[in-house]
C-alpha cells in the first residue's frame, strides 16, 4: 500500500509542563524515520508547548476534541479556529472515551468531523466495538455505523484518518492481534469503498488499544494497518520504537 505510515500520541488526561516537555525533548532528539507521520496530541492547555518546542518536521500536533462552532456563548468547549491559530494540525474525534463517558453520539461526532475539516483542521477518526459487540459479533456493524454517519455528512476522506480502536483492547494491555487488526481493517476498507468509492483505497486505518513498543513490529507487513493511535504508551520512551517499526 502506498499510505505513509502514521502514529498518533493520543495522551489523553495525563500530562504536566514538565512531564509534556521531556517527551517532546526526548523525541526531538530521538532519529525518527523521515516516512512516518507522528501526530502528538496532548491536553489542551499544554497544545501551544507542544506547537513551540516540537523541532521535529515529521511530528504534527492534535486536539483531542474540539466542539462544532466557530465561537460564541459556548463555556467551556473549543473551537477548530482555536487549533488552527495555535498551530495545530490535527483533531481527534469520536474517541470511545468521548462516545462512552460524554455520550457523544454518531451524529455529533459526524457534525464535528464536518465542522472540523471544513475549518482546516485534519480529522484522525475513532471507532471501534465494546466486547459485548465483539461477543455478539457486531464488530464490523458498529464500525460500519459509526463510519455511516461521517459519511452522511463528508464527500471528501482525504484529511481523514480512521482509527480503529476496539474498547475492550484500550489501556487493558490486551491489544488484538496483528492477523485479526488487518482482518477487520481490510473490511472497513471494503466497507468505506462501497461508500467513497476509489477514495478508500488511500485512507489510513491505523490500530489503537494497548498498542505498544514490543507489539508494534508485530504488525509488520499488514497490508491494512497503516499505523497505530497510541494511548498510553505515547507517554513513554518506548513511543520512539513504535514510530520506528516499520523500519
Ligand atoms: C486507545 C489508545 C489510544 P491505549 O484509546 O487512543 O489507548 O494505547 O492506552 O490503549
Amino acid at each position: 500500500a502506498n499510505r505513509e505510515f502514521f502514529v498518533g500520541g493520543n495522551f489523553k488526561m495525563n500530562g504536566s509542563k514538565e512531564k509534556v516537555s521531556k517527551i517532546v525533548s526526548d523525541l526531538n532528539k530521538a532519529d525518527l524515520p523521515s516516512n512516518v507521520q507522528v501526530v502528538l496530541c496532548p491536553p489542551f492547555p499544554y497544545l501551544a508547548q507542544v506547537v513551540a518546542e516540537n523541532k521535529q518536521a515529521t511530528i504534527k500536533v492534535g486536539a483531542q476534541n474540539c466542539y462544532v462552532k466557530e465561537s460564541g456563548a459556548y463555556t467551556g468547549e473549543v473551537s477548530p479556529k482555536f487549533l488552527k491559530d495555535l498551530g495545530v494540525d490535527y483533531v481527534i474525534l469520536g474517541h470511545s472515551e468521548r462516545r462512552q463517558i460524554f455520550k457523544e453520539s454518531d451524529e455529533f461526532v459526524a457534525e464535528k468531523v464536518k465542522f472540523a475539516l471544513a475549518e482546516g483542521l485534519k480529522v484522525i477518526l475513532c471507532i471501534g466495538e465494546t466486547i459485548d459487540e465483539k461477543k455478539a459479533g457486531k464488530t464490523l456493524a458498529v464500525c460500519k455505523r459509526e463510519l455511516q454517519a461521517v459519511v452522511e455528512k463528508v464527500e471528501d476522506w482525504s484529511d481523514i484518518v480512521v482509527a480503529y480502536e476496539p474498547i475492550w483492547a484500550i489501556g487493558t494491555g490486551l491489544a488484538a492481534t496483528s492477523d485479526d487488526a488487518e482482518s477487520i481493517h481490510e473490511e472497513i476498507r471494503s466497507y468505506l469503498s462501497t461508500v467513497i468509492g476509489k477514495q478508500a483505497s488511500t485512507v489510513r486505518i491505523l490500530y489503537g488499544g494497548s498498542a505498544n513498543g514490543k507489539n508494534a513490529p508485530t504488525f509488520r507487513g499488514k497490508d491494512n494497518v497503516d499505523g497505530f493511535l497510541v494511548g498510553g504508551a505515547s507517554l513513554k520512551p518506548e513511543f520512539a520504537d513504535i514510530i520506528k517499526s516499520r523500519e
